[in-house]
């Protein structure tokens, strides 16, 4: 009988070290195959006499029932382990956040430019927006600036082929073209309503709804480091009515400045400075009463009472048209307001900067 036992045993030892189906298949066959332990056992009863045969065959029988019953344990055992092993293969963490399309979002600067839009807006402001290829007329001769002016050298503005004094020859410098342009229309328009036909070169000066309307757009110049951009953006503003004064220009700046900062508190200062196109003219600058920056006066706009040669050019008589403007560096408005010290971040389009506004 002890060694029917150790069969078991033997068996059981096997089918345990069997670590996968196959190796439990071949295993089986050493003890149940054709030439097996089992097998082989059942094979020696043949030789036994009658009374001896019965009780070793029943032992043996009972023996291949244990083998039997330890390979089933273990073939159930390695089918559940491969099954866990697949499972942890292709494990979902349904916790994760699904995969969405990006919502996107809007520039910086388009942030500020939408700022400003909406904030002149509601002062009644219209905006107006044209090309970003200039004629000389439009960028320069009509807003007063000398033929010698540095502004108009090659060394400071990119001029492309071509041009006449009304063809586009030039990328603009800023915005005020467009409010020429605007200006222009606005005066031709209105005349062409209350005279029927316009006199070509005469001034008008009959009574006309007010001109409001500012100019927001992409501007150029020759022009790059940490602060300057070869591409910028600037916003111009434009008012020009019979009775517009100065005392606008601060009311309406300083409106802006607060609602743009949205602080109250915000000091401006109006400085003298000179502009072809203005006279008098003023720089603004700002200081915050608290916060990072301060104290300190900030240049945020150029601005100045409309140069009548300026008004001429937009086909209106100086001496019952007059108006202030003033031009403003939305990217720089952007960099205050956020605290980015960097304008070419904006530039760079890099989305780990840019995902930051949205
Ligand atoms: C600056 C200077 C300024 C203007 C822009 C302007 C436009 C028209 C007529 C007269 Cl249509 N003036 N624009 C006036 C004064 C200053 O900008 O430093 N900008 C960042």
């Amino acid at each position: 009988m002890n060694d029917l036992t150790t069969v078991v045993d033997t068996a059981r030892a096997a089918f345990e070290q069997a670590q996968t189906p196959a190796e439990l298949e071949n295993s089986k066959a050493l003890f149940l195959g054709k030439s097996g332990r089992i097998t082989e056992l059942m094979k020696g009863l043949a030789a036994l006499p009658v009374e001896e045969k019965k009780s070793r065959g029943a032992a043996i029988n009972l023996v291949k029932q244990c083998v039997e019953a330890a390979l089933n344990a273990r073939r159930q055992a390695l089918a559940e382990r491969e099954l866990q092993v697949q499972l942890q293969a292709e494990a979902l963490d349904v916790t994760l956040p699904g995969r969405q399309r990006g919502m996107g979002g809007l520039h910086p600067v388009s942030l500020t430019l939408e700022r400003i839009e909406a904030i002149f807006g509601s002062m009644g402001f219209e905006v107006a927006q044209g090309p970003e290829i200039e004629s000389d007329w439009f960028n320069f001769t009509a807003l007063n600036t000398p033929e010698d002016h540095p502004a108009r050298s090659m060394h400071d503005t990119f001029y492309v082929e071509g041009g006449s004094e009304h063809a586009p020859n030039l990328l603009r410098t800023h915005t005020s073209p467009m409010q020429i342009r605007h200006a222009v229309q606005h005066v031709k328009k209105h005349r062409a309503s209350v005279e029927g036909t316009v006199a070509e070169g005469v001034l008008f000066s009959g009574a006309m709804p007010e001109i409001r309307v500012i100019a927001p757009g992409r501007t150029y110049r020759v022009d790059s480091d940490a602060t300057h951009s070869p591409m910028f953006h600037q916003c111009e503003g434009l008012w020009v009515g019979e009775n517009v004064s100065f005392k606008d220009l601060k009311y309406v700046f300083t409106d802006f400045c607060r609602t743009f900062f949205e602080n109250p508190d915000l000091v401006l200062r109006f400085r003298p400075s000179f502009f072809p196109f203005t006279e008098p003219s003023a720089e603004i600058d700002i200081q915050f009463p608290s916060g990072p920056l301060a104290g300190r006066w900030l240049e945020v706009a150029g601005s100045g009472q409309v140069h009548p040669n300026v008004i001429r050019n937009m086909g209106l008589d100086p001496e019952r048209y007059i108006g202030f403007a003033f031009g403003m560096g939305p990217d720089r408005l952007t960099m205050l307001r956020y605290g980015v010290n960097d304008l070419r971040l904006f530039f760079d389009g890099d989305i780990r900067f840019l995902s930051q506004f949205r």
